[in-house]
């Protein structure tokens, strides 16, 4: 009833603990060093609430949104996400919003962590040059979203302009080994997905909420390769995630984990042994696992169409010895099966391998689809050295490959362990004669031989 707090009291006798009743509300000003994501400012460890100034500054900038794609951005300091800010209970949050003098919008913020009409928004109005000052008190504990709402809110926010604020609770939130923070949203381009250059914002998809890219962290593969989060096998994880929206729900999920506890709409209800979490736009979930087996794990929204062809697509690097009292598995080479009765005509085999595997991702023309498959017809890669297909099929393709001056990076998975060495060769000698390729064979025993050779 006093504010007391009973675990610095128990530490510190009762004079301290008189003492820290009297020290409250305040014990002195903090500047917040903010950092860009996906890192987070450091676990509160302060026991009494202060006040903490945080400096945002909004910026309009021209940045990459995918490989060979730039957008004009609309930022908290530069970054997509803004920064997480990160407060305790019962702090008083002294919030200066700077606006570049280059900009050519004024831009405010909402926070959803304040309790006061607009949460900010009609004080913060902010035009270029200008700076303005938010006063609020953080009463509540949670993962907050913030964001721009000038109008037209849904531009600023589709242009960048979100991030998140942590109000840790006045106990503090359990220690882990890693944090990190990633913010999902969409974005509206009038060039199609991977068109290049620099693409403009398109009203019209935002109307219909149909995005061109859904993205965590404002680019494609911002979150990959040496990008990677990164944690080692045993180790506690706590993933801040935010939607900004601003128009599609998230269904947060990551290949080959399960949660160990999710904040239930980023409240303070905790939700166990989850696999897939919804965080609706304008919301935020706190999200804690443990990595046991090591390996590369997806992040992803599991409409899963995002992440596959819209960007939605981040990566976990799990490094640690294996595993296989946990997870292994075997891949033994099919038993030859007794090939039906046409099925010596290696292009018979191959029309049937080509319309029962490749096409799924080829499509049935051979045509591709843009952005995500690249064609088989007319193929330059194809028809430049048909022997490096055998390897491709065999062993499957990744990384980046340029196809009729377009380039992919994507996944081709391994057909060696489900495809004989008569169909490998069949389904190639079928492409090469079909679709307006330059024709030519593959034999089986040419199969066989790079089977050997690269196991
Ligand atoms: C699950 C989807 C998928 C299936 C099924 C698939 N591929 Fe691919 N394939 C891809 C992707 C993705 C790439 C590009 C990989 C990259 O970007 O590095 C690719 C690339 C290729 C390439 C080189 C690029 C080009 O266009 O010439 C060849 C050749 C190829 N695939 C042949 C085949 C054949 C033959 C089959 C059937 C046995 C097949 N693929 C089945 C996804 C698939
Ligand atoms: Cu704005």
């Amino acid at each position: 009833m006093f504010g007391f707090r009973p675990y610095p009291c128990l530490l510190l006798g009762l004079m301290a603990c008189a003492f820290s009743a009297y020290a409250e509300p305040s014990s002195g000003v903090i500047e917040e060093a903010l950092v860009a994501p996906p890192a987070v400012p450091a676990p509160i460890t302060r026991h009494t609430p202060t006040t903490v100034v945080v400096h945002l500054r909004t910026e309009e900038k021209v940045m990459d949104l995918a490989d060979g794609v730039r957008y004009d951005f609309w930022t908290f300091n530069g970054s997509v996400p803004g920064p997480m800010i990160r407060v305790r209970e019962g702090d008083t949050v002294e919030l200066h919003l700077s606006n570049d003098a280059h900009s050519h919008m004024s831009h405010n913020i909402d926070l959803h962590a304040v309790m006061g009409p607009g949460g900010g928004a009609a004080m913060t109005v902010t035009n270029p040059g200008h700076e303005s000052i938010l006063t609020f008190k953080a009463m509540r504990p949670g993962l907050f979203v913030y964001h721009c709402a000038t109008a037209p809110v849904p531009m600023h926010i589709a242009n960048g302009m979100y991030g998140t604020i942590l109000v840790e609770p006045a106990a503090g939130l359990p220690k882990v080994d890693r944090e990190y923070y990633v913010m999902q949203g969409d974005f509206y381009t009038q060039g199609h997905y991977h068109d290049p250059g620099l693409q403009n914002f398109d009203t019209q998809k935002l109307l219909d909420e149909q995005p061109t890219y859904v993205l965590f962290n404002g680019r494609e593969n911002a979150l990959n390769g040496e990008h990677a989060l990164y944690s080692k096998t045993g180790e506690h994880l706590r993933l801040f995630v935010g939607n900004g929206g601003p128009n599609l729900s998230s269904s947060f999920h990551i290949i080959g984990q399960i949660f160990d506890s999710v904040s239930s709409e980023g409240g303070s209800l905790l939700n166990h042994n989850v696999q897939t979490t919804l965080i609706p736009p304008g919301d935020a979930s706190t999200i804690e696992l443990t990595t046991l087996v090591p390996g590369t794990y997806l992040l992803v929204d599991h409409a899963i169409t995002r992440a596959f062809m819209k960007g939605a697509l981040a990566q976990l690097r799990v490094d640690g010895p294996a595993r296989p009292d946990l997870y292994h598995g075997q891949n033994t080479k099919p038993a030859t099966q007794p090939l039906p009765s046409a099925a010596h005509d290696p292009m018979a085999i191959g029309k049937r391998v080509f319309t029962q595997i490749c096409s799924a991702c080829h499509q049935g023309n051979a045509m591709g689809l843009p952005g995500a498959f690249p064609p088989l017809a007319m193929s330059d890669y194809l028809n430049s050295d048909p022997h490096r297909a055998i390897s491709i099929v065999l062993h499957g393709l990744s990384g980046h490959i340029t196809v009729n001056n377009t380039g992919y990076e994507s996944q081709m998975p391994a057909f060696g362990p489900q495809l004989s060495d008569d169909e490998i060769a069949g389904v190639l000698t079928y492409v090469l004669n079909s679709f307006n390729n330059r024709g030519g064979s593959i034999d089986s025993a040419e199969v066989g031989k790079v089977r050997q050779s690269q196991p």
